[in-house]
Formats: structure tokens, sequence, C-alpha cells
């Protein structure tokens, strides 16, 4: 009946036809423009042959031929219909609901069967049928939202008139596959099947209706409906709203329009959805979260091609069993890899085996874990005083105290005791590699492996490459990283790597803010509004006074002309009284309990003593003044590191901070930042502050962007 590059159509048995989607060449079923064109041609074709008198067609079934479902409408094709004018945006949604209208309009039964995934458009395409048949392992849902948008084929329309509104709101607002079970319970699923066994249960479903035991039209009618209880969804949606982050405007649109459209006629509800789905759609913030996905399945490609190159890692071991060895070995246990963890103290192997068996304990309070599996990850934790079992070791992680001194000995020392072909690989996150490598006698076999605290929440690891490192060292220290579960980076040797390098300019900028008169309560409470986790007083109290004021002293001999002199007066004078942040209680902040028991975090007078001691100016800045000065030194050092080619693109510098910094994802990354605001409107607002040192200095490579309009993305 009908043959294409990703949808075929078939007459089976019994006067069913079956519409198979398997887009030839790909991956995976998305709905791009050629899955679209060729599902309407084959429903054109089923709906002429229904209206004649007489038609063979009594039901239609929609399945897949590959292991799962349809993923989604293609990110990259639907994201570049985004620069349409409205109007035209706006028309290609109302034929995609035309399309799934056309089958919900179809004169017998439909019926999808669904295995491994539906989300997004392959989702609603499943709602436009009148049953759903799922394997018991599938998982349905609209993860639109965490693209900064929501979805756009008639699933805020139809998701809430056939489940109870408060989960079809939630399913959106969050944005989750969800279980099949939860679908077949709600109602959104009709049957579950086991996997081998979902055809024959989609078709008995199908027969069924054929044979008018199971009435479809009821199910067609219940989507038409509006939703009865309208007022209350009204109210629902308006005490949600409150609790939403406005940095996000997708999950407010979304309470919005379905508590606008549920009280309005199926098709007047469809136009409520279309309308606001364009106005997202040019948001910056889903420029952004989908330039995130685009960044995301990049490194995928990347970590998945250095793991294609890199030599097994079966068994690995790390040096140091601290807070980072000790989540080291968790992680690497937990994931699969077996590890040895040597330290030159009982008591410390102690704790890090207590570490791990806490972390364990906490996945078993949750139901993810049984005690069993707990055991046989600690079984794969091997804590020892000796080399004596290194000689099987692949992969050996050096996590011993941040001193160069010591961290040459050991690397030499372990050296000596692990097969020729193992990596050497340093969890230094200010030390030279290049330097270390010095102390190694094979350092094309050495390079650094950055994992960030904690490490079994953490997802970034910087794989730091050594101008004498291989690439196989780095291919299966990338592959090691990518079995562990996280998301490695490969980058080049520098003063603080990447993402430290690009901290530090805005820990430097604070300083001078502070020392410009700028209270610093103020400082975050605006940089949280603009979106970080924790402001810049709260992030260095995190941190640590003395390990920001160690890092800085590296960044100031690095880069001795933008990292300033006068980077660190206020962080090396609370170091001086001895306020370390959080880890004793007093920093920028006093940290503490009441007499309630409840935790306070207030701003210490000491500090704001010792500051005004060394204020120099008392600057009068707007909030956005105080903004630009703390980003633009961030966003020039991201452009400075992917000039210098510390980082190959500049998906990977903004992942790293996103990753590694928690930078603000509705904002893409310091560079995405950068083409969000314009490299004309960056560079003005960089001159306005150029008094202020050479942080705000423009890079050549920024001003020949400049002068070609050659944005980062
Ligand atoms: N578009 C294009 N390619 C996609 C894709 C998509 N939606 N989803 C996955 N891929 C590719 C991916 O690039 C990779 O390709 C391969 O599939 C495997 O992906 C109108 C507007 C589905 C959970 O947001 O969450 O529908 O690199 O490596 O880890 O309302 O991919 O192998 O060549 O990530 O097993 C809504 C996004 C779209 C789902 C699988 N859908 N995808 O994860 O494999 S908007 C989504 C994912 C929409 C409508 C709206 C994940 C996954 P390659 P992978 P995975």
């Amino acid at each position: 009946m009908y043959n294409g590059q990703a949808v075929t159509l078939k007459s089976i048995e019994n006067g069913l036809v079956e519409l198979v989607l398997d887009a030839q060449g790909a991956p995976v079923n998305t709905l791009n423009s050629i899955a679209m064109r060729e599902l309407g041609e084959a429903v054109e074709i089923i709906a002429a042959d229904s209206s004649i008198t007489g038609s063979s067609i009594k039901g239609l079934l929609i399945s897949s031929a590959k292991p799962a479902f349809i993923v989604g409408a293609d990110i990259t094709e639907f994201m570049s219909m985004f620069a349409l004018p409205d109007a035209e945006l706006q028309q290609r949604l109302a034929e995609s609901h035309a399309l799934f209208s056309r089958i919900e309009s179809l004169p017998f039964p439909t019926l999808t069967a669904v295995n491994g995934m539906a989300l997004g458009g392959g989702f609603e395409l499943a709602l436009s049928t009148d049953f759903r048949v799922l394997t018991k392992d599938a998982r349905v849902g609209l993860p639109e939202v965490n693209l900064g948008i929501y979805p756009g084929w008639g699933g805020t329309v139809r998701l809430s008139r056939m489940i109870d509104t408060a989960s079809a709101v939630q399913w959106m607002l969050t944005g989750k596959p969800q279980k099949a079970a939860v679908a077949l319970e709600l109602g959104v699923a009709d049957r579950l099947a086991e996997e081998g066994e979902l055809r024959a249960v989609a078709l008995e479903l199908l027969q069924a209706a054929v044979n008018g035991e199971v009435d479809f039209r009821a199910n067609r009618q219940r989507k038409r409906q509006p939703i009865q209880n309208s007022s209350e969804v009204k109210a629902m949606a308006a005490e949600m709203a409150k609790k939403l982050d406005p940095n996000y405007p997708a999950p407010i649109q979304i309470l919005e329009i379905v508590a606008t459209h549920a009280s309005l006629p199926f098709d007047e509800a469809l136009k409520v959805e279309t309308e606001g789905f364009t106005t997202l759609a040019k948001s910056d913030a889903a420029k952004s979260l989908i330039g995130l996905f685009l960044n995301d399945q990049l490194l995928k490609k990347k970590a998945r091609s250095w793991s294609k190159q890199a030599a097994p890692v079966k068994q690995s071991a790390v040096l140091g069993a601290g807070i980072m060895g000790g989540g080291v070995a968790y992680q690497s246990a937990s994931t699969g890899t077996p590890i040895l963890m040597k330290d030159i103290r009982d008591e410390a192997l102690e704790l890090g085996i207590n570490t791990a068996s806490g972390l364990l304990d906490k996945q078993i309070e949750k139901g993810r874990l049984t005690e069993e599996a707990k055991q046989a990850v600690l079984g794969g934790i091997q804590p020892t005083l000796s080399y004596d079992d290194f000689s099987n070791v692949d992969i050996v992680v050096e996590a011993v105290v941040e001193n160069p001194a010591v961290k040459a000995s050991v690397l030499a020392e372990v050296e000596k005791s692990v097969p020729a072909t193992a990596v050497l690989a340093s969890n230094t996150s200010t030390i030279s590699i290049n330097q270390l490598a010095e102390s190694v006698s094979r350092p094309e076999q050495f390079c650094g492996m950055h994992f960030f605290n904690p490490v079994h929440l953490m997802p970034l690891v910087e794989v730091i490459r050594g101008s004498q490192t291989s690439d196989e060292t780095i291919a299966r220290t990338v592959a090691y990283a990518s079995a562990m579960g996280k998301t490695p980076i490969v980058v080049n040797d520098c003063p603080g790597f990447l993402v430290n390098r690009i901290l530090f300019p805005y820990f430097n900028a604070f300083n001078r803010l502070l020392l410009d008169g700028v209270d610093f309560e103020r400082i975050d409470r605006v940089m949280e509004g603009f979106g970080w986790p924790m402001g810049p007083a709260y992030l260095a109290d995190v941190v640590g006074i003395d390990t920001l004021v160690h890092a800085d002293h590296v960044m100031q001999e690095g880069f001795p002309v933008r990292m300033g002199h006068d980077g660190d007066v206020i962080a090396a004078a609370l170091l001086d009284a001895k306020h370390l942040g959080q880890k004793n209680g007093k920093g920028f902040y006093e940290y503490g309990k009441d007499e309630n028991g409840r935790r306070f975090k207030k701003a210490s007078e000491k500090a704001q003593q010792l500051i005004e001691d060394r204020r120099s100016a008392q600057l009068e800045l707007t909030d956005q003044q105080i903004i630009d000065r703390m980003m633009i030194p961030m966003c020039l050092e991201a452009a400075l590191c992917l000039e210098d080619g510390i980082v190959e693109t500049p998906a990977e510098a903004d992942m790293g901070l996103i990753l590694g910094l928690g930078f603000p994802r509705f904002r893409g990354g310091a560079l995405r930042y950068i083409d969000t605001l314009g490299l004309e409107e960056f560079a003005r607002r960089a001159e306005e502050h150029q008094s202020r040192g050479a942080l705000y200095q423009l890079t050549e490579g920024f001003k020949a962007r400049l002068a070609e309009g050659r944005s980062y993305y």
C-alpha cells in the first residue's frame, strides 16, 4: 500500500492495516519532516480507501520496527522552524494538528503499539489514536519542557483530557518519561504486554474494538470534551505558577494554557496551544536549553569516539582514600569497575570504605539498591596499604593531598608497580599536568582526570592532556570516565584547566566589586537572581576560603595580567582572620543552628568590617552593572580558552560550566550568553567597565568575531 523512507503502510489480517515507523539509516524514529510527510500520505491513502462504501479497512495499527517507538520531533529540524515568522510557524503546527485529527476521525478503531519510548511528538501521535498498548518496560512522556518549550502537537490538550489534569500537568512540568504501569493506572495506556507479546496484545484489543466489543468512539469523545472542573484547574494552575522560577517560562506557560483551554471545545483548545507555543519557541531560554541538548549530544558523540579507540579498563586503582579518593572508589565500584583504594593509614582506608558504605545505604533507603547489591559494590573496592596488587591495574587515579611534591613522589612510586601499559591520571585541580609529568618515566601515559566534589553527584570529569600525553591515554581515561557514568570533556593543560580557569576571573571581579564598595549580600542576591545556584560570597564559603586563596595564587602566576595581584585581597584577609568558610562555620557568612536547631546563614560582621577597612572606592552600581561586572570577565575567559585551544568547541566550554559550576542552564553557558546579548552589546558593556582592570579587555579572537559578526553558535 505505501513504502516510504520512514513509514510503511501495509495490509495485515482481517481488514486491519498497519503503519510501521522505521526511519531508514537512523538510530531512532523521530517525527522529522520526511516522517510527517509520509505519515500524512499514508493516512490519506487510508482515509480515501475508507471513504469508499464497502471499504475493506476495518482498523489501524501504528507500530515501530525500531527498539523505541518514536523519540519525538527531530529537535535540530524542529528548532530551525522557530526562526519562521509566528504565522508561518503556527501554520506548520496546525498542519501537524490536522494530521493527528485526521487519524482521530477515521471511521474505524485505531491503536498504537508502544515499545521502548514514545516521547514528545511521538507520544502525541500515540495520543491521537483510540487505544494504546505498551510493553511493560516502555516509557512515555512529554519532555518538551526540558527544551524550554511545551508539547506543540496537541499534547497539552489531549493528555489533560485523558487523565486527571493534575497528573497531566505534572507530566508536562517535569518532562520525565513515565513508567508503563503509571500510564495504565492513569488511563492513558489501555493494555500492557510483555516484550515479545506486544503485537499480539495490540491486535487482540484492536480486533475487539473492530468487533464492537470495546467502544472506540467513547475514547474519542473523552478527548474532545472540555475539562469538567475547569475552574479548579485554573485555581490549581495559578497556585502552582507562584512557586515557579520566572527564568524558565515554559512551565509557567504550560500552566497558563492548560488553565485557558480547559473549558474550551477541542479545536479552540488546540488554537490556544499553538498561539502560546510560538512565544516560547522564540524565547532565549528555549534557544539555550535546546542548545544544551545538542551540546550534550556532541559530548556523547565525542566520548563514544574516544571510547572506541580505548583499551579496556578492567581494574583501576585510586591513591588516597580521602573525600575525592573515596568518591572515585565508590563511583568506580558502583558502575562495575573494580578498584584498589590505597592509602598510607588504616584509618583513612576505613573512612573511605565508610563513605562508600554510607552512600550505598542512602541508595538502599531510596529503594534503589538491595543489601546484596551494596555488598557487591563494596566487594569491588579493595582497600590496601601497599602496591602489591597493582600488577594488573589498567588505570590509577592519583587523589592524594594537593601538594606538588607529594603528588610527584607518589606518581613516581606507583609507576614502578603497575604494568607498562597502565595509565596514570592525577585528580589535581590546580597543579600543572606538564609539571607533574616530569615525575614519571612514561609521560605519554600520564594525564589529568579532574573530578568535581562530590564525585558521586557532579557529572563532569575534565580529562587534561599534557604536552606529551598520547591519544591512547586520553581515550582510555575518557572511556573509564564514561564507564563511571560521568561526562568527560578533554581539555589541554593550563592553570585551572577549563572550569576553574573560567571561574577565577569571576571571583576576581567579585573581589573588585567589594573593593569598590558593593555589599556582598547584595552581589549574592543579584547573581542568584541572574540564575546562579549560589552568589559568589556563598560559593566562596562552600569552596573554602583557604582553597580559594591557594587556587588564586596558581591563577595569578598563570595569568598575571588578567588575574591581577589584588584578585584575592578580601579572601586573603578572611583567611588571616581564620574565616575558612562553611568548613569552620565562618567566612563571608556565619553558619550555625539557632535555639530551635534550625540552620542559619547570616552576614559576618567581621567580614563586613575587614572589607570596609580595605575598600578603595564607593561606587553606586545598578543590578545590571553588577551582573555585567561579574559575567563579562567569565565570558571573556571562556572565549580565551577557546582561542588558546584549551577546549575544542563552544559546546564543550559551555557544558563544562553547566556541569562543573552549575552555570544557569536557561542561559546556556558563557559563550551562549555572549550570543544571547549579541557580540556588539557585549563589547559595549565591556567597554563600560574598562577602567576596572584587564578583566574587561576584549580578546583578539572576540574582536575578530565581532568584526565578522561570527557568533559562537
Ligand atoms: N531529535 C533528533 N535526534 C534525536 C532525538 C530527537 N528528538 N532524540 C534522540 N536523538 C538521537 C541522538 O542525537 C542520538 O543520535 C540518538 O538519537 C540516540 O540518542 C512537537 C516539539 C530519546 C532519551 O526531547 O531525551 O517532540 O548521536 O544518544 O541516551 O511536541 O535522546 O546516535 O546520531 O541521547 O538512549 C521531544 C530527546 C522533542 C527527546 C535517548 N523529544 N532525546 O537517550 O540515546 S520536541 C525529546 C532524548 C517535540 C513536539 C515537540 C534521548 C533519548 P546519534 P542518545 P539515549
